[in-house]
């Protein structure tokens, strides 16, 4: 590893003060997540209402933001008329104003300096923030090439610093929303039906007779129009089918729960379609008109029996053919849900594929209570001069990886690392809302790149630990504070929502499109950025779309016709998927010309060594990643993650209740803090189980610090997917100590 010439900075920047106290606008009306309507109905009344779409999460629901005559904001409701919402927020969205209040919040720009020996942030002005920036930038391009400064993003800033970089003639961008995420599914999906599943998924869950989830758990994710829609499917006497290692909240509504052995669902997914085919349950009318390959397909799952599937996934045959018969019963209102987070175990797209594949022969795709056809609004493109053509960028960073389709953030890291062979390094990172240190597995990875650039900006809304490394520090304002792109997302009807500020910038922070414009005109491409406000762009846009920002401020959401047909296929109906074939391709021949399985295999994954578990980690129904843990509201409603340990286990090791322990993994990685056990039978004997996010190690984050374990710190090994570059994150194992391994070390 390189020395550390970036230090990462822990304490306090010098000078800073202004500790301003809020109150707590969830606690105003209790703790209940989704309101009570009359209460609110009752506060609101006399306020003020903004309209917004949230940023806790991806998701975006369009939402109101009440603010009283002291411009407080009191409240934050969903719209009713938004189908990402359908007029409900989740708790993280209800607490979203924590956001705005935390006092932790970054306030000014900072810049790193060094004050007698010590490495520290200084405040700085905007201004001279900026000026930097703006030269370290020009130098790097002038010396290595505009392509050399990656940008690394997630959430709204991304899109307008996507601009700046393009403008500029970088296009060396990655989101970890890619290849740590939901990547596979995407590679998965588009190799079998030609389309990506892509946010929202297309799933007709609210009329769906079967929800099968391998690994996805709905109500601990909170993907909010779905929970609902999986809640009223319920209601409606839905099969729920959970495929899940661990006893998740779907688990605990599910008719079937099967409790998997980790690592081992393509074997389930292959077994299950031996099922469907020798019992001829399959959806042979669909099958016929749109698929290619079935009889490939057919001598391929031959083999794979319930018997064969039990053996490696220890699920009764009896199981696995009950509930293949159930989804045939229900077809084609069935949907196998492609699951969201999912680099898993490095044959994450063969897994998609399969999951792809027992859909197309379920008949779910284009059909009522499967998968819709989905359809989003294009929102014009507001005019600017070409864009510069870069001569490398993600691409050819990727390039080994043939069916990726965005930029893999751990090539990026990669290239960022000296090394001679390389021929495109990268020389300098902005980063812009993602917390890489929590985010990309292999920290140590994401350390020595990080100490090998020549320069790196952090543009966030938290000192989050990413904060900690940068040579400057640019403090965004949350979305409450700001204007940001409309929202456009496929959906049943396309629709657009707007976000207005509620309330001005808090502190000395700037929203995203004004740092882009500013550093943008610094480096002479003031073309790019030919408005004063962002305000001018959306106002334009929204006229091209036939409507205006004065009306769009008074609906929030405004839905549009459908232009591309109904919603599911007509009986019979001629269609031609997006695959090279126009047809759903169980066998892929695009596959077998790169040199990988036609179609999915079972390979067996490593097992944990004696003395160790597998580490599974997953969502706090409560948080979003590590972005909420030091939020007033959410840290209220929990402030630290447990460790899921099965009786058994609980046994052998003699570990108690509430017991504090650390762990280690099988590369000796320790956590930094404890983690309290809980002892529980929803999850097997082979795994252990905590909550993503938590674990902080930045004192500045004075809520969220030191409590629990971080999941990121224990991922060391990863297994690359190997079609996309996905990085696979679940092979890893650990040990239980019950005593601090740090005695004696100051953390
Ligand atoms: N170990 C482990 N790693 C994972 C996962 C896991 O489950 N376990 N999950 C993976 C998945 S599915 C994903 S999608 C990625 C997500 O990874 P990230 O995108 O890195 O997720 P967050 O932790 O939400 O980090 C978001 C950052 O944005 C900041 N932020 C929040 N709002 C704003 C804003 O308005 N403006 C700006 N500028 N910044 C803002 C937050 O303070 C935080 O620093 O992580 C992946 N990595
Ligand atoms: N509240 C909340 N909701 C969120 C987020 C959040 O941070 N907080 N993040 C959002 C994002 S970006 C994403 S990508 C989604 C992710 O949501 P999901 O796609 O649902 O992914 P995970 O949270 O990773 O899913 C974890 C589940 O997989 C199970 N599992 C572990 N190993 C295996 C295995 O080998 N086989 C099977 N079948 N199951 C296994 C775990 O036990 C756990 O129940 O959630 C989104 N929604
Ligand atoms: S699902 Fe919850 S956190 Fe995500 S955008 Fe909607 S309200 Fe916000
Ligand atoms: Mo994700």
């Amino acid at each position: 590893m390189t020395t550390s010439r970036r230090k990462f900075i822990k304490i306090s920047a010098l000078g800073l003060g202004g500790v301003v106290a809020s109150a707590s606008a969830l606690n105003v009306f209790g703790k209940n997540s989704y309101l009570n309507e009359i209460v609110a109905q009752n506060i609101v009344k006399n306020l003020k209402k903004t309209a917004t779409y949230c940023e806790v999460c991806f998701w975006k629901c369009a939402a109101w933001a009440f603010t009283n005559e002291n411009n407080e904001i009191k409240k934050i409701i969903g719209n009713d008329d938004d189908p990402h919402c359908n007029g409900r927020l989740c708790p993280r969205g209800t607490g979203g104003v924590g956001m705005y209040h935390d006092e932790d919040r970054l306030k000014t720009p900072l810049i790193r300096t060094t004050i007698n020996g010590e490495e520290t942030y200084r405040e700085a002005s905007w201004e001279e923030a900026l000026d930097l920036i703006a030269s370290k930038f020009k130098n790097i391009k002038e010396k290595y090439g505009a392509e050399s400064v990656a940008l690394l993003k997630h959430g709204s800033p991304g899109s307008h610093l996507e601009h700046l970089f393009k403008a500029f003639g970088s296009d060396t961008i990655a989101e970890p929303a890619y290849a740590q995420c939901r990547g596979p599914r995407e590679t998965g999906f588009g190799l079998t039906f030609g389309s990506w599943i892509g946010s929202p998924e297309p799933t007709d869950i609210r009329d769906t007779k079967c929800l099968v989830l391998i690994g996805s758990h709905i109500g601990e994710n909170m993907h909010n129009s779905q929970v609902q829609e999986m809640s009223d499917a319920i209601d409606n006497g839905a099969t729920i089918i959970t495929v899940d290692p661990r006893f998740s909240t779907a688990a605990s509504k599910s008719k079937h729960w099967l409790a998997i052995k980790p690592a081992t669902d393509i074997a389930l997914l292959l077994s299950w379609m031996h099922v469907l085919i020798e019992e001829d349950l399959y959806n042979k009318k669909y099958v016929d008109t749109y698929a290619l390959g079935f009889d490939e397909l057919k001598a391929h799952v031959k083999p794979f029996t319930p018997e064969w599937a039990y053996g490696i996934t220890t699920i009764k045959p009896e199981e696995i053919r009950k509930t293949a018969r159930t989804m045939a019963a229900s077809a084609p209102s069935v949907i196998v849900h492609p699951g969201r987070h999912v680099t898993w175990y490095g044959d994450d797209s063969q897994r998609s594929r399969a999951i792809a594949i027992l859909n197309g022969l379920l008949g779910s795709w284009g059909n009522r209570g499967g998968f819709y056809f989905k359809e989003k609004i294009s929102i014009p493109k507001y005019p600017h001069p070409k864009y510069p053509e870069p001569k490398w960028g993600w691409h050819d960073l990727g390039k080994q990886y043939p069916f990726s389709e965005m930029g893999i953030t751990s090539e990026l890291v990669k290239a960022t690392i000296p090394n001679k062979d390389n021929k495109h390094p990268i020389k300098a990172w902005l980063i812009a809302g993602t917390n890489l240190i929590n985010t990309l597995p292999q920290r140590e990875k994401t350390i020595e790149a990080i100490n090998a650039v020549d320069f790196m900006v952090v543009i966030d809304t938290m000192p989050m630990e990413i904060t900690g490394y940068a040579d400057v520090v640019l403090p965004e304002c949350t979305y409450l504070e700001r204007y940001d792109g409309i929202r456009s997302a496929t959906n049943r009807t396309p629709s657009i929502a707007v976000r207005v500020p509620a309330v001005k910038p808090k502190y000395n922070s700037k929203p995203a499109w004004w740092i882009s414009k500013e550093i943008g005109e610094r480096l002479g491409l003031g073309d790019y950025f030919n408005y004063n406000d962002f305000e001018d762009v959306i106002e334009w846009q929204l006229n091209k779309m036939g409507t205006s920002l004065e009306e769009m401020k008074k609906i929030g959401v405004k839905k549009f016709e459908r232009t591309s047909g109904p919603l599911f296929l007509e009986d019979g109906q001629d269609y031609e998927f997006g695959t090279l074939s126009g047809k759903i391709e169980f066998y892929s021949h695009q596959l077998a010309e790169k040199g990988f399985d036609p179609m999915p295999v079972y390979t067996p994954h490593p097992e944990p060594p004696q003395g160790f578990y597998r580490l599974n980690y997953g969502r706090s129904p409560m948080h979003t990643f590590s972005r909420t843990i030091n939020n007033p509201n959410l840290s209220d409603l929990k402030d630290e993650n447990t460790l899921w340990v099965n009786p058994k286990v609980a046994r052998i090791l003699d570990l108690k209740k509430g017991q504090e322990v650390w762990l280690k993994n099988q590369d000796d990685k320790l956590s930094t803090f404890s983690i309290k056990v809980r002892v529980t039978e929803r999850i097997r004997w082979d795994s252990v189980y905590m909550y993503h996010g938590f674990g902080h190690n930045n004192k500045k984050l004075t809520r969220a610090f030191g409590k629990g374990v971080s999941d990121t710190e224990l991922i060391s090994k990863v297994v690359i997917d190997p079609l996309m570059g996905g990085t696979g994150l679940r092979g890893n194992f650990v040990s239980i100590l019950t005593e601090n391994p740090h005695k004696n070390i100051e953390l």
